[in-house]
């Protein structure tokens, strides 16, 4: 039976497998180095006492998948853990033609190539610690109670905005596929789940070209019931991602480090926050960013940026909370003030924005005021109706998991996604 290579024991028979990754001949021996997803090991066959297997590594190319069996032994000379497995029988899986890529290729023909591109060890990190970090979250919320939904892609009506919607046939009729699970994690509140969260696909027909913008990405959508305030949500948020960067630091910290360069840092709570207002002027007067007024109701793109930077320098903080939008640029169902302001919050990572979240309208002829403005009535009557039969207040908010692994390392969505979906990508 085979062995993961990091369980596989010392001093007694084994079998591991894997990939051979490097192969050297000297004049007396063969040393093969074989990796498979939990670490690489040194298997060492001498030429004088092992003619058989000589001649069969002699016949190995890097990228050959292999069988072998044998004795791991502790050798202190060998730099790799200081363990080198002697084998007794080396069997050839799968054969590989020499790869197409190098590592230092441009990141189109790396993502064309991407199956042999994750075999380098940085990106076998992106997604331990991905895993890591979105399994951390998971346990979060449901040590609190949280229920974990899989609401439909497949939906009748755009669920953020008409506008960057994928629209296709549907047995002679449209459908469309899900720009958040918004409507049905409300759906949930309506129908007394207390407290939900997904993490699933989220389609959106932006033709951006930008490193933190996907058309397909993964979504980690929460709502809970009989919040006080949109601040109840923030607290959460923050409190979660304490959580998830915790473990991730105290797993993989040391290889992110060594690997990307990045220390993970694990965030003090509560987290800064700031009114959009007062955003704009820290970054008028300590940047001097010019940002004329009819832009100051929603995050630009530099002052997104700056936003990072000026909580480095202001908090010490990696993380910043910003409130106070304009009502125009945010979504018809987020509650708003006396004066009409919307109950919500964007968060800013490392100078990128990884959430929006809020207090949502839960009362039903506020509600459905609220979308007619938009000139939304017909398009969300079914959601609409969720609101008529009692539902509790709540609030919630959708954190994208690829920009916050993309930011955990440093590198841009397409390098952070197992495969990238853009406006010009749909292969492999
Ligand atoms: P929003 O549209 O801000 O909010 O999306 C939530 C988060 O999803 C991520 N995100 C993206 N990631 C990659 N590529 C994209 N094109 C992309 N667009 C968004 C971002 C963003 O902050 N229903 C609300 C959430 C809520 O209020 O609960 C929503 O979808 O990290």
């Amino acid at each position: 039976m085979r062995t993961r290579i990091d369980k596989a024991p010392t001093g007694k028979p084994c079998e591991v497998c894997g990939f051979v990754e490097n192969l050297r001949e000297t004049g007396r021996m063969f040393f093969l180095v074989l990796r498979d997803a939990s670490g690489k090991l040194q298997v060492t066959v001498e030429k004088s006492s092992m003619p058989a297997l000589s001649a069969m590594c002699a016949e190995l190319s890097p990228e050959f998948v292999v069988r072998v069996r044998g004795v791991i032994n502790e050798n202190t000379y060998v730099k790799l853990g200081g363990r080198e497995m002697v084998p007794e029988s080396i069997e050839v899986l799968s054969k590989a033609e020499p790869l197409p890529l190098q590592p230092d290729a441009h990141i189109d023909t790396r993502l064309d190539h991407r199956w042999l591109d994750l075999r380098e060890d940085k990106n076998l990190l992106i997604f331990k610690a991905q895993t890591t970090l979105s399994e951390a979250m998971r346990s979060f919320l449901l040590e609190r109670g949280f229920l974990e939904l899989h609401s439909p892609k497949l939906i009748g009506a755009a669920s953020e905005s008409g506008a960057d919607v994928f629209e296709l046939g549907y047995f002679g009729g449209k459908a469309y596929l899900s720009q958040s699970p918004q409507f049905y994690k409300q759906m949930a509140m309506a129908a007394g789940f207390d407290a939900v969260f997904e993490q699933g696909p989220v389609f959106r027909a932006e033709k951006s070209h930008t490193n933190r913008h996907a058309t397909e990405f993964t979504g980690f959508d929460l709502e809970f019931a009989y919040i006080d305030s949109f601040r109840d949500v923030m607290a959460l948020e923050a409190e979660l991602l304490q959580a998830g960067l915790r473990a991730v630091a105290e797993k993989h910290g040391a290889d992110i480090e060594r690997l990307f360069g990045i220390k993970t840092v694990v965030p003090l709570l509560p987290f800064p926050e700031l009114t959009l207002r007062e955003l704009y002027e820290k970054l008028e007067v300590i940047y001097g960013l010019q940002t004329p007024p009819e832009q100051r109701g929603d995050l630009t793109t530099e002052a997104e940026r700056l936003a990072g930077k000026l909580s480095m320098d202001e908090y010490g903080h990696e993380f910043l909370f910003l409130t106070d939008f304009a009502p125009e640029g945010r979504a018809f169902y987020h509650m708003r003030d006396e004066r009409g302001n919307p109950l919500g919050f964007d968060l800013v990572w490392r100078g990128v924005e990884i959430t929006t979240g809020a207090q949502r309208e839960h009362r039903y002829e506020r509600l459905a005021a609220q979308a007619n403005e938009r000139g939304l009535g017909e398009d969300v009557k079914f959601y609409l109706d969720f609101f008529r039969y009692g539902c509790p207040p709540h609030g919630g908010f959708g954190l994208g998991l690829d920009r916050l692994t993309m930011l955990l390392l440093g590198v841009t969505i397409k390098e952070a996604m197992f495969l990238f979906r853009g406006p010009g990508r749909l292969t492999p």
